[in-house]
Parts: structure tokens; C-alpha cells; sequence
């Protein structure tokens, strides 16, 4: 495949790349998520993610975000885009149980909790009124969003949306076995709980199921201004089913081709399903010079930290395929 599945065009003249940061409890749950080296740590991924991009290095904890077998975090991608396009990337807290340790916008939300004690996301109305707010800020300094997200334990609460919205979708992971039989347990609760309910509004969906970043993220694409690129894998799918349910807009979605790859997965068929455009971009990992990296080939990790998007933007912003590789390659091996 080549580097951008398509050619896009986009007319532009100030990008922006901004990230919603959120917390699940579902990541604390042995199996579900390989966002960080222990179940335990997944918790902090979001908040190292957003320090190495800021930072280009994470001081505030003794151990880095990657798989538990050391598979570089895709924010090391990020990192590497935002600073070779002179890009500051903001980030947005949609609720994480511990304080960022970089400057970011704050909706004042709280993690989600797991969705087969009680509802995720009790006061998800109010985070897509606020994400409608954070949406109306960017637009006076954006004309194009790049909107990414990091919730480890969040294609679960993917899975949760999309069913719950009718989709039938399989989600993808950040192991390269992906615990479905995990995650398909989780999902009948919530489809359990939202059938006895009789819900069908798509807020009352992520109350019940969802995360954080979600009805933030939904609430920021309907409000901006300019244009968005959704930048994600199965997760922004469930932000676009959110958004096509409430009769909003959808964005266009920009994802890897790891994540299009993946056989547990079905993210082409549900992009098809909701309607929403999507790209693809396949950076060539096999062949990068990084033993970790061409771990995303085989299916570790494949996207993260809007990693796919971030590239994208980069190619839209006229860098060249070389270019993005190299800077990858050495923030890699500078992260090490
Ligand atoms: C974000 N940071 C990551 C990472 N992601 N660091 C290491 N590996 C990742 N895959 P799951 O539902 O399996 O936890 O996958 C979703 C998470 O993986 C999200 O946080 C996403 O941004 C990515």
C-alpha cells in the first residue's frame, strides 16, 4: 500500500493537532489493555503520552508507556510529527483519576467507571456541552483539527458504543491478541443494561457504556468551525456513530493501516456502516530499522495517540514519506 491510502485535499492555512485524554476503569482489568506496561500503569498512559509530546521526554514517573513488552507507545510517533511540522499540540482532560503533568484544557470530567457495576459516564450530556465549548475555543485558532484521543481500556468501551448503537462491529486492540471474549462480556452487560432501559440516545448510550474522551470529543467536532479529521482507529469510529445518532456532522477519520489490517477487527465494514470517509496511512514499519516498531506489523499497538493522523498531517503539511520515516526512526531510538 502506499504511504496515504488516498489523496487527500484539505484547504488549510493553521493546523491544529489537539488530544482527549480519559481514563476507563476497564484498563485496570487484567487482559483488557496493553496501553502500558501493567494493568496498573495503564491509568498513567494518557498523562506520559502527553508528557513525552510535550516534553519529549517523561520525568514525572520511573517507567515509560509502552506495551508490557516494550513496544514503543505510538505517542513517540506523535512526538516526532508535531515536531518536525513546528506543531504544539494541545490536550484536552475529558477525566483521568490522577493531574496531567503538562499544560491542558480541563472539562473538569471524571474517569469512567467500569460499566457492569453502574453507569460509565453519569454526566455525559454535560462533557459534550463542554466539548461543544473546547470546539467554539479551537475554532479562533484553527481552520484544521486533527482530533486524537488516548483512553487505555477504550476500544472496550468502543465496542460497548457501536453495539449498543447498532452496529456490528468488532473493535480492534492494542495487543496483538485481542481479549475478545473479555471485551464481548463487558459488551453484554452494557447491551443488558441499555436494552432494559429501552435506550436509544446515543448520550444515554455512553452514559451507560462509554468513556470520557467520547462525548467530549463528539462535542468538539460538532462545534468547531473549520474542518476535522477524526484521528483514530475503532475508537473515533464510535465518536462518528455518536455523532451520526444525534443527527450531527460526521468527520472524516485517518487511521493506520495496522488498525485496517487487523483480522479481529471489522473497522473498514463499520466506517462503511456509519458512512464515514476514512484514510489510511501505512508508514512501512517492517522495513523502518526499529525491532519495536515492526512489532506493529505483526499487530502490537497499531495506533495510538492519533500516531496515524499525526502522519498524516505531516504529509498534508508537504513533508515527504522519507522525511516522517526518519524523524520516527530517530525519536524511536532517542525514547529507547
Ligand atoms: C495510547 N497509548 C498507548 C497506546 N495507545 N501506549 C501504548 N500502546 C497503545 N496501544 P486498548 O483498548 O487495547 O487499551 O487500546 C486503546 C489504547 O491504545 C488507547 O489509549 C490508544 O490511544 C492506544
Amino acid at each position: 500500500m502506499a504511504f496515504l491510502s488516498d489523496n487527500p485535499s484539505f484547504d488549510f492555512k493553521r493546523p491544529l493537532f489537539a488530544a482527549v485524554l480519559g481514563n476507563t476503569a476497564l484498563s485496570m482489568v487484567p487482559g483488557i489493555s496493553g496501553a502500558g506496561s501493567t494493568p496498573a500503569r495503564t491509568v498513567f498512559t494518557p498523562i506520559l503520552d502527553a508528557e513525552l509530546i510535550t516534553k519529549g521526554a517523561i520525568h514525572s514517573m520511573g517507567y515509560k508507556p509502552n506495551t508490557p513488552t516494550n513496544c514503543p507507545t505510538p505517542a513517540v510517533i506523535t512526538r516526532s510529527m508535531t515536531t518536525l511540522c513546528g506543531i504544539d499540540p494541545v490536550f484536552i482532560n475529558a477525566g483521568m483519576y490522577n493531574r496531567p503533568t503538562v499544560p491542558c484544557l480541563d472539562v473538569y470530567g471524571e474517569p469512567g467507571a467500569d460499566p457492569r457495576e453502574t453507569d460509565a459516564v453519569p454526566k455525559a450530556r454535560a462533557l459534550f456541552a463542554a466539548g461543544e465549548g473546547v470546539g467554539r475555543h479551537l475554532s479562533r485558532c484553527a481552520d484544521l483539527l486533527v482530533l486524537a484521543e488516548c483512553v487505555p481500556g477504550g476500544t472496550t468501551t468502543a465496542l460497548c458504543v457501536l453495539r449498543a448503537l447498532g452496529y456490528d462491529a468488532r473493535v480492534s486492540s492494542s495487543f496483538v491478541n485481542n481479549p475478545v471474549a473479555l471485551k464481548e462480556e463487558v459488551c453484554r452487560a452494557v447491551q443488558g443494561r441499555v436494552d432494559d432501559a429501552g435506550i436509544t440516545d446515543p448520550l444515554d448510550v455512553v452514559r451507560i457504556g462509554g468513556d470520557p474522551m467520547m462525548p467530549v470529543a463528539a462535542g468538539i467536532v460538532s462545534a468547531f468551525s473549520g474542518e476535522v479529521v477524526l484521528a483514530g482507529g475503532t475508537q473515533m469510529l464510535a465518536v462518528d456513530a455518536i455523532l451520526k445518532g444525534l443527527g450531527k456532522e460526521m468527520a472524516p477519520l485517518v487511521t493506520t493501516a495496522y488498525v485496517r489490517a487487523d483480522p479481529s477487527a471489522n473497522f473498514e465494514a463499520v466506517a462503511a456502516a456509519v458512512g464515514a470517509r476514512a484514510y489510511y496511512v501505512d508508514p512501512g514499519f517492517g522495513t523502518i530499522g526499529d525491532a519495536g516498531l515492526a512489532r506493529y506489523c505483526e499487530g502490537e499497538v497499531k495506533e495510538g495517540m492519533g500516531a496515524g493522523g499525526a502522519m498524516f498531517l505531516a504529509r498534508l503539511m508537504g513533508r515527504s514519506e522519507e522525511e516522517i520515516r526518519s524523524a520516527i526512526l530517530s525519536t524511536v531510538l532517542s525514547f529507547r
